[in-house]
């Protein structure tokens, strides 16, 4: 009888890992390595086709010959068969060399509470790079995932939440450590774009103000220019006269980058 029923595995307070997990993310690093993501970077009338050619051929075709099947597995081996709340920043490494991927000069973007604008900005602007425009990024977004150290099977009954069941789990580790890189491998003049709707458009505990703004390069990175946009219709909360983007300032003056903001980049 025991033989027939299903495993179970121990409960969280977040959702479950996402249904046809492997389907998802295997279809989606196929859809980017071999279809040059056609559906979220369409050809744009701004750019000459030699400039397409060169972006293209430079940042995405290069990525052709990734072999999507290793990069499923090295995924899987960083998290499976393990308690989601003791994973490391370590068990991604693997999966980190395996999928490297360098963005060009200037072309970074990081947001904070703006996902939504920040994509449909680097959607129009194809050149630029959300994280979740690189293939990792792409492959991982609005997924969830998280093994279990009894079984070598997926939970998709729960997952740790971060806030109620630990701070580093299966999820939250891995948009860690790719954040870190995103930021270590950024150069240039690197924008942000934070939420002037809110009280504290930066916030020190977010990804971007505790992770991205502190593995900045200082001698490849010379500027952040900040964007601080508000809710058409709505009052702003925060802008850059604000403290909490007084705050970034002083962090990126003390770490020698200079630092730019405006308000509602039109
Ligand atoms: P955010 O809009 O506050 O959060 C983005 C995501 O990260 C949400 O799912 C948050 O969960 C989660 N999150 C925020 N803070 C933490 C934390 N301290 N520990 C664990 N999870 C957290 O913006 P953000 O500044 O935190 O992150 C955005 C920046 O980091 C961007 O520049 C990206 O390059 C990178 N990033 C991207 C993703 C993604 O694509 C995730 C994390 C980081 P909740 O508050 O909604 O529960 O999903």
């Amino acid at each position: 009888r025991l033989w027939h029923q299903p495993l179970k595995h121990r409960e969280w307070n977040g959702t479950g890992s996402t249904a046809h997990f492997q389907d998802i993310f295997l279809g989606r690093c196929y859809i980017y390595t071999q279809l040059v993501q056609p559906e979220f970077r369409p050809y744009h009338m701004q750019h000459t086709f030699e400039t397409k050619l060169l972006i293209f051929t430079s940042h995405v075709l290069s990525l052709r010959d990734r072999d999507c099947k290793k990069i499923e597995e090295a995924f899987r081996n960083a998290f499976i068969s393990k308690d989601p709340c003791e994973v490391t920043e370590e068990d991604y490494h693997p999966l980190m060399e395996l999928a490297s991927q360098t963005v060009p000069c200037d072309k970074t973007v990081f947001w904070s509470r703006t996902k939504e604008l920040a994509h449909q900005y680097t959607w129009v602007r194809q050149e630029m790079f959300t994280l979740e425009n690189t293939l990792l990024g792409y492959v991982a977004d609005g997924l969830t995932w998280c093994g279990d150290s009894g079984s070598s099977e997926m939970n998709y009954q729960s997952c740790p939440d971060w806030r109620k069941d630990c701070k580093n789990n299966s999820v939250t580790v891995f948009w860690k450590v790719l954040s870190k890189m995103f930021a270590e491998n950024a150069c240039g003049m690197v924008q942000v774009v934070l939420n002037g709707s809110l009280s504290n458009a930066f916030s020190k505990d977010s990804t971007f103000g505790g992770v991205e703004v502190h593995n900045l390069h200082p001698e490849k990175v010379h500027t952040l220019q900040a964007w601080v946009m508000h809710d058409i219709g709505k009052s702003p909360s925060d802008s850059c006269s604000g403290s909490s983007i007084m705050d970034l300032k002083s962090i990126m003056s003390k770490r020698n980058i200079k630092f730019t903001c405006q308000d509602n980049y039109r």
